[in-house]
Order: structure tokens, then C-alpha cells, then sequence
């Protein structure tokens, strides 16, 4: 048992509000892992940043006010550390077999590998974006959007951190060997790829990297939020402090995807013309080409909920390992094995609804939850377009589009939810999807703009800065 306090011990060699001071074994672990993680952050991590002064925001306290302290920090300094939520003694756990018996505090024996298994698979996730966003900072349209880019890569190596501090401090030598591999493992390796597709897909360009904090940092609010409901109460306080930092990423995607959208209505009106060539002519992203980042990037996210009937996930939920979102505040028996779920099939080539088990459709139920969520923010940015007086509206593509994973895959689904020929899908694909050379020309607007109160071209500037400083502040000094 570990002592928890909600201020952090900044005084320790890795910051950490679990008492890592009285626990000399665990201490000595992580600070033998530390090292690692270091040289992996110089290889891999934010290209020709290593000497650069940057405006971040590091976490002080758990508390929900005032947790963080912004400072121009170098950031292989960035006191990276473990932070938990503040302890709840009297916690139950709110769902499955266990429902009503107090949140564990120690890894069941039973549930060792599935818990290490979900631990693994969302620390995973954490150092592939960082290096998937890793020379996006060599192309930056603003200091405003170099600084969001690097917090959001501090605070994802932070979310390693805490994966890692649970399977150093729960899983013995298994869980040391885990913490090994999740450094070894790369984003888009051949030989060790990272474990879930989404994250071996490139960033490429700033508009994908707008797309994948909408959309793929979303998924990871989902998940997150279904974990922060575990019965294994380290991992739900560690969830819990993670969110907290997540809301900041989804708001970088989304605010990014609208600043484009903003400049792409302004050049329209400039140039007097919707023509995609005319729009490009004029520097900005024509719509057709957001819209189909949007396809892109949806569909890639909601790959990762998983498949749609999940005996893995039905297993999860019963154990108590990992519940729905916001499942205490469900009304429900929270134990589901009464329940149905509406899930879409395929059936004779149309998709068709089934009330299906809810237990085994709890990955349906989160994704379900995810897609209403982003299409609330879809709705956001089609405010931009009617407020330009802009007829056309984006659109979130059918859930079964592109798919790799689940119930479609390998089906060829169009964007309207119509199952289709192969010839049609191929024919049609540059329609829905980027092509090679929508990539091209988005790379053409990417150029780096480093003078203060400057922006690219194709894209707005913000509507205000961070932490009550101007958007035009000197975010990042370079020396
Ligand atoms: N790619 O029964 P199923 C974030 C595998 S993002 C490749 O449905 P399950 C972040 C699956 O592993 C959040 N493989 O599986 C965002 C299984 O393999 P086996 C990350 C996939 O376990 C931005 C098989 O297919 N966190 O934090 O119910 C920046 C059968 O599938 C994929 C988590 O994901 C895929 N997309 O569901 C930084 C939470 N999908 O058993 C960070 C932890 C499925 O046949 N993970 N498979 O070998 C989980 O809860 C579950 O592992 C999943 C999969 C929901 C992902």
C-alpha cells in the first residue's frame, strides 16, 4: 500500500503523488526505467526540439482547480511523473459480478493477465503518438500551435508514466518486461508495430494532425472514461487524472479543424468561387478535401472501439475490469445479463438493426457513445460554414465506412451506409478518401511559421491564446 496525497512531491527525482519516497523497490524500478524513456524521447520524440524554451503547463496538484503551473520549460526537462486522483476509501466497484464489493486496491489473481492486457494496449497507444506527431513541429503553422503540439506530446509521454508506474508497481517482473516492450514497439514498424491500427497511421501534415486530437484523441476519452470506472482502483485514479488532461487535446482538434474550415470560407469568398482547384489556387484546403480527412480519420477511430460483439470486452465488464461510459451514472442494472443492445449487421448486402445481448455489445455501446459525441462537434463546425453563409455542411461518414475491424470489415461500405460492388468501391474510393494527391497538395501549404503574431496561410488564428496570453505571445523561444 502506497500513501496518497494530492499535492505532488516535486522534490523526488520522478515527481509523483503516491509516496514513491517510502517505497524503495518501486522507486528504484522506475528510476532504472527513467533513463530509457529519455533516450527514447530524444530519438523519437519531437524532431529539433530538444533546446527550444516552451510555454507548458505542468500538472502540481490533483486538485480540480488550479492543478497546473504554466513555465517556459526545455522539455527533455519536463518533470514527467505519476499522478492519481485523490483516493475515494469508501469506493464500490459500480458494475459486473463484483458490483457493490469494495474497488480493489491490489490485482486480483484471476484477473492479472486482462488487466495487464488493457493496461498494456492504452500505455501503448501513448508513446506511438508521440511519435507519430514527431517532425509535425518542423512544419508548424503558429508558435501558438508549436506550443499546443508539444504540451499535448508532454502530456501523452506523462500518460505513458502512468501506465507504466501500474505494471512496475502490480505486475512484478511481467509488468517490468511490459514497460520494456512499450519502448520497443514502434508506430508504423514493421517488425514491432504498435497494437492498434490507428496508431500506426501517419501523421503527415497539421490538418491530419487536427483530425487524429478530434478524433483519435476522443476514442481516448472514451476509453479512459470506461477504464477511469475499473474495479482495480490505481487504474481508475490514474484514468481519472489523464482525463483531466485530455479535454485540453480535443480541444486542439477541434478548434484546429474549425480555424482551417474558418480561412478555407474566408479564401471562397475571396476568390468568389466553391471550385476546389480555384480554393486550392488560393491557398487554402478546399472543403471536398477536409471532408474527406474527416472520412479518413473517423473511420480509423472507430476501428478502435473494436469489434461490435466482443466476448473480450463482455469478459471486461462482468470481471469488473472496465465499464461503460460514465456507468454510475447509467440506469441500469449495471450487471446486463437481462439486456439487449441495438447493433447494426450485415445481412443479405444491407445493413440491418438487432437487439443483441448488451453484455457481449459493450464495445457497441462505447462507440455509440463516441459517435453522438463527435458528431456534436461536427455540428460546431458546420456553425463556421453557415456563419460564412456556406450551403455545404461536413458530414460524419457511416459508421461501417473503411473499416478493418469488426462487423464490416473487408465489406465495401460507401459513406451513406450503402453496401456496394468492388468495382464501385474502387472506382469511387478518391472520393471519399484522400488520394495521393490531396496529400501532396496539403504537404505544399506546409510551411513553418515561427515569427510571433504570424500564421500560415491556410489556416485562422485562434481565437485567443493560453493561459490568458495573447494567441501572438512568443510561445516557444529558440536558442
Ligand atoms: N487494431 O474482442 P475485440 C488513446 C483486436 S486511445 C488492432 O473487439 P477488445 C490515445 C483485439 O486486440 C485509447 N487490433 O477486442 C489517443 C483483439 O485481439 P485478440 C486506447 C484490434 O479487446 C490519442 C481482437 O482484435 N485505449 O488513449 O474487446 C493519443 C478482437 O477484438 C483493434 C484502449 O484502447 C484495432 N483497432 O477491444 C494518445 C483501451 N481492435 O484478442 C492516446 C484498452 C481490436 O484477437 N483497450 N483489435 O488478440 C481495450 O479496451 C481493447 O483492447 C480494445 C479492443 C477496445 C482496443
Amino acid at each position: 500500500m502506497t500513501i496518497e496525497h494530492s499535492n505532488i512531491d516535486y522534490s523526488e527525482r520522478i515527481p509523483n503523488n503516491v509516496g514513491l519516497a517510502d517505497n524503495r523497490r518501486l522507486r528504484r524500478a522506475l528510476e532504472s526505467w527513467q533513463p530509457n524513456y529519455l533516450k527514447w524521447w530524444q530519438e523519437l520524440g519531437p524532431d529539433q526540439s530538444t533546446k527550444s524554451d516552451v510555454y507548458l503547463r505542468t500538472a502540481v496538484s490533483v486538485e480540480r482547480d488550479g492543478w497546473a503551473n504554466f513555465d517556459f520549460v526545455k522539455m527533455p526537462d519536463y518533470r514527467w511523473g505519476i499522478f492519481l486522483a485523490k483516493p475515494d476509501l469508501d469506493r464500490t466497484i459500480s458494475f459486473g459480478n463484483h458490483k457493490g464489493q469494495k474497488a480493489w486496491q491490489d490485482v486480483p489473481g484471476e484477473y492479472r493477465a486482462p488487466l495487464r492486457r488493457l493496461i498494456v494496449t492504452q500505455g501503448d497507444t501513448e508513446p506511438a503518438s508521440v511519435e507519430q506527431q514527431r517532425h509535425l513541429g518542423i512544419t508548424c503553422p503558429s508558435l501558438y500551435d508549436l506550443r499546443n503540439l508539444f504540451q499535448i506530446n508532454v502530456e501523452e509521454g506523462r500518460h505513458l508514466w502512468a501506465m507504466v508506474y501500474l505494471l512496475h508497481a502490480y505486475f512484478g517482473r511481467d509488468g517490468r518486461e511490459e514497460a520494456e516492450m512499450l519502448l520497443e514497439r514502434h508506430s508504423g514498424d514493421a517488425d514491432k508495430p504498435r497494437i492498434l491500427g490507428a496508431f500506426n497511421e501517419p501523421t503527415p501534415d497539421w490538418l491530419s494532425y487536427y483530425m487524429f486530437t478530434y478524433f483519435t484523441d476522443r476514442d481516448g476519452k472514451y476509453q479512459l472514461a470506461a477504464l477511469a470506472e475499473s474495479g482495480f482502483d490505481p487504474l481508475a485514479r490514474t484514468c481519472q487524472f489523464m482525463l483531466t488532461e485530455e479535454a485540453h487535446h480535443m480541444f486542439v482538434g477541434e478548434t484546429g479543424i474549425m480555424r482551417v474550415a474558418q480561412r478555407t470560407c474566408e479564401v471562397m469568398k475571396e476568390v468568389r468561387s466553391d471550385d476546389a482547384k480555384i480554393v486550392r489556387a488560393g491557398g487554402a484546403v478546399d472543403l471536398e478535401t477536409i471532408q474527406k480527412y474527416i472520412n479518413l480519420h473517423f473511420s480509423v477511430s472507430v476501428d478502435l472501439f473494436g469489434q461490435e460483439i466482443s466476448t473480450n470486452a463482455a469478459t471486461y465488464f462482468n470481471s469488473g475490469l472496465k465499464g461503460r461510459f460514465q456507468e454510475s451514472r447509467l440506469a441500469d442494472d449495471h450487471i446486463l445479463n437481462e439486456s439487449i443492445w441495438p447493433v447494426l449487421q450485415i445481412s443479405d448486402g444491407h445493413i440491418i438493426q438487432k437487439n443483441l445481448p448488451a453484455l457481449s455489445a459493450v464495445n457497441e455501446r462505447l462507440r455509440d457513445d463516441y459517435i453522438k459525441d463527435s458528431q456534436r462537434g461536427m455540428n460546431r463546425l458546420n456553425s463556421v460554414l453557415e456563419s460564412h453563409g456556406v450551403e455545404s455542411r461536413f458530414t460524419l461518414p457511416h459508421r461501417f465506412f473503411n473499416r478493418q475491424i469488426g462487423i464490416s470489415a473487408g465489406i465495401n461500405v460507401n459513406p451513406s451506409g450503402d453496401v456496394i460492388s468492388d468495382y464501385e468501391w474502387k472506382a469511387r474510393l478518391g472520393e471519399w478518401l484522400p488520394t495521393d494527391e490531396d496529400f501532396s497538395f496539403v504537404r505544399t501549404l506546409m510551411n513553418r511559421v515561427t515569427e510571433p503574431g504570424k500564421i500560415a496561410a491556410w489556416i485562422a488564428p485562434p481565437m485567443r491564446g493560453i493561459d490568458g496570453k495573447p494567441w501572438d505571445y512568443e510561445y516557444v523561444r529558440f536558442n
